[in-house]
């Protein structure tokens, strides 16, 4: 199943009228694992979320990326774990035009 349904032409898939990507937090994972887990170890490191926040640009130009890494790996284990992901999509919905919908 494709992470974004398709229904329009822009980049990206799965807009809603409002402007928002829905996904919810389990195709969030998904795609981050997907997209950013450059080792496949089944975790983002601190340094594939700095890569991917050096690769994605304007996706996460608006984040400070230290700091964001900072605040999503609040353990400070240098891994963004399972409970972490929801600092992260937390931080997707305030400054991207992400919304985390209910399963
Ligand atoms: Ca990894
Ligand atoms: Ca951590």
């Amino acid at each position: 199943m494709p992470l974004f349904t398709s229904r329009s032409n822009s980049s990206y898939k799965g807009l809603s009228p409002d402007g928002k990507i829905k996904m919810t937090i389990e195709q969030f994972k998904v795609w981050l694992m997907r997209e950013y887990d450059a080792d496949k170890d089944g975790r983002i490191s601190k340094n594939e979320l700095r890569e991917a926040v050096r690769a994605a640009g304007g996706w996460f130009s608006t984040w400070n990326s230290s700091h964001g890494i900072k605040s999503a790996d609040k353990n400070g284990n240098g891994f963004v774990d399972e409970n972490e992901i929801n600092n992260l999509a937390d931080f997707a919905q305030k400054k991207l035009n992400v919304q985390i919908v209910p399963c």
